[in-house]
């Protein structure tokens, strides 16, 4: 385990390391207590830097033998790693380590998932392995040779020798050491093959464990997609002969993209009718996706240093995000990503855990790959692209893969392409990724003799250890409504960057109606007081998919406003709109089916928050039941109609029509139990022959409080699928009442089926819990013992997935006195625990300074 000093690192002190590495060897013997590993690594002094401190860093290993150039040396050893006087000229370093595969619970490094061996050493898990400068600028050839009584045996790039017994690989692309990879194991094998433009034969493979051949189809479509979508739209073509994917039950993340042999948490690419829901094929698509894309943005040019993270996250989530803008559809896939967007960063973004898209400081770096670093980072590259247009954005790329490939970048090299590629200045852009905080943008309008100007204003309230923000640029892209409803002003972007700016429009033979933002084009909160009357207007005409969307969105937010803050009823003029659109055939069902979901109980409680109110869960909730019912009632006479014309009767697709129409045929399902007390909920859940209706049918059932039976029968028929498992695990916490939540997850916590090592299920359970908005936030304060509860007994096995899943506290300061020093006891508990972990240490201390 490491242990918890809180030293910190700063971007400021970015040096060079004194050497270069010219080439690696690694020989693994593996044995599940007593793996060793042999290394032989050239180096060489680095001209680049001055200093020649040879350290390299090394955790949990028992060195055996180091030598140089073949005589036996002495280093000095530390807890970090080892140091060494080193020759000021080339020279070979070895090591012999012994490690414990076995006993390593933290899963990072080498460890072993069902008997199989795997690695993750993204950021530093390479230095659990062996003795070696873990920092992503040293990149190197690897040489691999695995010896083992295993039929697989798998490291990254071409496959070399093989025999009884051994396997070797030969990765030629130079890489840093934390997309090594090796997987050894009883695997199966699900093959395909792909031809790259230029010709090159690529062999495909997606390793699975014995029992899982038949969830490999999907993921293998989604793979040769991928590789076919990066060379037609960023010229990216794939660039060794083999690319493995190897699938394991316990990881920490979702997946990792190391050369040629990307790893997959489960839960992330096997798929089946049967067993996955339309939701699951979807994300497995893009996570597929996502890892290959790294193997240009990541691997091909990776990064200095871990301050710039979001070269290569906000780079491959935008990335992704337009592959399935591609593959399916783009404006369903854009509210899709503002909805996580606002339930995950925003939140963080506005509370303790708040920092800049390029951190200037950390202390366990696997506690900054946040949703600020992905997705806001993504958003920032998106509005690039708005800014400079597609073209520009495209030459600006192709600069990016010319001028850096095979080097570690940093985002003033990314930024400055798109100088180079457009003229542009960039200097006010790039505090994007300096400034944390969401901007808060407010607008007035005023029309006069034809001429109608909005004038914006733009705030960034402060954030840990940022009191005062500069003015951004702002991507603002608006679109004039006659209020006939007839668009007069198409969309146009406006280009904001003081702190108040004016924009007119001339020409106007009436005031307009301004649908402000479209397709979300800057992550800011737009405060507007327009009136119910103008956002159902919106809801009505608006001819941007984003914007309609919204304005019901903001409809049913200010209605559940309402309702708490001054006992109103539910507002019938957002619920007659709904009803208006429900059966609009010309819309996508994907669409029609979001239009129906409204805001969730913790977005409620920020907005309360940020308006000065002090939230109540549980009124929340009741005023979220409340607007369903009244959903329900209104829309009770078209729901038959709207199952029918939405339900699907050809065979099983995951594809984004008949995913669509699922969605919307499961949301009447939602609505039409609320009146019929799970009647149609239990036939569909009966006659079910995919996991999409059977999951949202038990789910109806759940939010019913009908769900006895048809929990044991979904447990009895899915006992063996952990992966199906999971999700009854999570769902049935997720969306019980909330006074069942806390009773229900310890009980779950006592089945013999939960395991807290397996990160899937922790996440399930315990995750889950903290999802369940009043369930967590009871008043006496148990929801969030529990959590701590069990923070505090994972910390000591899995540091990062306990440091993750501290993040439902970051929410305390919105509540009342007693919550907030309730939770506040809860962190202070955590980390008063002796011996926490460096990542949980970092991650409470954080919230607690906020
Ligand atoms: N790069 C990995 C994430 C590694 C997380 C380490 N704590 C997966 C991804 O973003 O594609
Ligand atoms: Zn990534």
């Amino acid at each position: 385990m490491k242990d918890a000093a809180p030293t910190t690192i700063y971007l400021k002190d970015y040096k060079p390391f004194g050497y270069v590495v010219e080439d690696v060897h690694l020989t693994f013997r593996l044995s599940p207590g007593a793996t060793r590993v042999l290394s032989r690594i050239r180096f060489a002094p680095n001209p680049e830097a001055s200093d020649r401190d040879f350290f390299l860093n090394g955790e949990d290993l028992t060195l055996i033998e180091a030598k140089i150039d073949g005589a036996v040396v002495a280093p000095a050893i530390s807890a970090e790693g080892l140091r060494l006087e080193a020759p000021d000229r080339p020279f070979t370093f070895e090591a012999e380590v012994e490690i414990a595969p076995d006993s390593n619970t933290a899963l990072e490094g080498l460890y072993m998932s069902n008997g199989m061996y795997c690695t993750q050493c993204e950021a530093e898990g390479f230095r659990k392995i062996t003795y070696y400068p873990d920092r992503p600028d040293v990149m190197a050839t690897f040489t691999v040779r695995i010896e083992g009584d295993l039929p697989v045996l798998l490291s990254n790039g071409n496959p070399g020798d093989s025999g009884a017994g051994f396997a070797e690989w030969h990765d030629p692309w130079p890489k840093p050491a934390y997309l090594f990879a090796l997987v050894a194991g009883d695997l199966r094998a699900h093959p395909g093959r792909f031809t790259t433009r230029s010709g090159r034969d690529v062999e495909l493979n997606l390793w699975v464990r014995p029992g899982d051949e038949g969830k490999c189809a999907f993921g293998m479509e989604a793979l040769k997609k991928s590789m076919r979508w990066d060379e037609e739209v960023y010229g990216r073509e794939y660039d060794l002969d083999v690319f493995n994917i190897v699938a394991v039950d316990d990881f920490n993340m979702g997946a990792m993209e190391n050369k040629g042999l990307n790893i997959f948490n489960s839960t992330a690419v096997l798929a089946s009718p049967e067993t996955s829901t339309d939701a699951n094929f979807e994300r497995i698509e893009a996570i597929i996706a996502h890892e290959y894309f790294h193997n240009w943005t990541g691997n091909r040019i990776t990064c200095r240093d871990w301050f710039q993270l979001c070269l290569k996250e906000g780079l491959t989530v935008f990335r992704d995000s337009q592959f399935t803008a591609d593959m399916r559809s783009a404006p369903v896939k854009r509210i899709g990503d503002v909805i996580d967007l606002r339930a995950r960063q925003f939140p963080e973004d506005q509370g303790p855990l708040a920092h800049p898209v390029r951190p200037e400081s950390f202390q366990e770096i696997n506690n900054f790959y946040t949703a600020t670093v992905y997705e806001k980072g993504a958003e920032v590259i998106a509005m690039l692209k708005r800014l400079v247009g597609d073209d520009a954005y495209s030459k600006a790329l192709d600069l990016y893969f010319d001028r850096h490939d095979g080097q570690a970048c940093t985002i003033e090299d990314w930024l400055k392409v798109f100088e180079d590629a457009t003229g542009r200045d960039l200097t006010q852009f790039k505090r994007w990724y300096a400034q944390a905080g969401t901007p808060r943008l407010s607008v007035e309008e005023a029309f006069e003799a034809g001429t109608y100007t909005l004038t914006f204003t733009q705030r960034t309230p402060p954030t840990p250890g940022q009191p005062d923000k500069a003015p951004q640029v702002l991507p603002i892209a608006v679109g004039l409504l006659n209020p006939n409803g007839d668009e007069v002003v198409p969309t146009t972007l406006l280009e904001m960057t003081e702190e108040t700016q004016s924009f007119t429009f001339e020409g106007l033979s009436e005031k307009p109606v301004p649908s402000i933002l479209r397709g979300f084009s800057a992550p800011v909160v737009l405060e507007r007081a327009s009136t119910p009357a103008e956002r159902a207007f919106l809801l009505a005409h608006d001819t941007d998919p984003f914007n309609r969307w919204d304005a019901g969105r903001q409809l049913a937010r200010e209605s559940l406003i309402a309702q708490v803050t001054e006992g109103a009823a539910p507002d019938a003029a957002y619920i007659e709109g709904l009803a208006a659109i429900v059966s609009e055939e010309a819309l996508d069902p994907a669409f029609r089916a979001l239009m129906l979901s409204g805001p969730t109980e913790a977005e409620i409680a920020q907005v309360l928050h940020e308006r000065g109110v002090t939230p109540d869960p549980d009124a929340i909730h009741a005023a979220v039941e409340a607007l369903g019912q009244a959903k329900a009632k209104r829309l009770a006479p078209l729901l038959a109609d709207l199952k029918a014309a939405t339900t699907v009767d050809a065979p099983y697709a995951p594809d984004a029509e008949q995913s669509g129409k699922r969605a919307l045929w499961s949301a009447a399902l939602a609505l039409e139990t609320r009146l019929d007390g799970g009647t149609a909920a239990r036939a569909a859940f009966a006659e079910a022959d995919n996991m999409t209706i059977e999951l949202s049918a038990l789910t109806a059932l759940v939010r019913a409080g009908d769900d006895a039976d048809a929990l044991a029968r979904f447990a009895e028929t899915w006992a063996q699928d952990r992966l199906v498992m999971d999700k009854w695990f999570a769902m049935q916490i997720a969306a019980t009442a909330p006074e069942n939540a806390l009773p229900r997850a310890k009980a779950l916590t006592e089945r013999a089926d939960f395991d807290l090592t397996n990160p899937n299920r922790f996440r399930a359970v315990i995750g889950a819990f903290a999802m369940n908005h009043a369930g967590f936030h009871r008043a006496d304060g148990a929801g969030y013992a529990f959590l701590a509860d069990w923070l505090i007994a994972l910390d000591a096995k899995n540091p990062q997935t306990t440091a993750r899943m501290c993040a439902p506290f970051q929410s305390w300061p919105r509540y009342d006195a007693d919550r907030q020093a309730k939770m506040k006891a809860q962190l202070q508990r955590i980390a008063d625990t002796p011996g926490l972990s460096r990542d949980t240490t970092e991650m409470v201390s954080r919230l607690l300074a906020g």
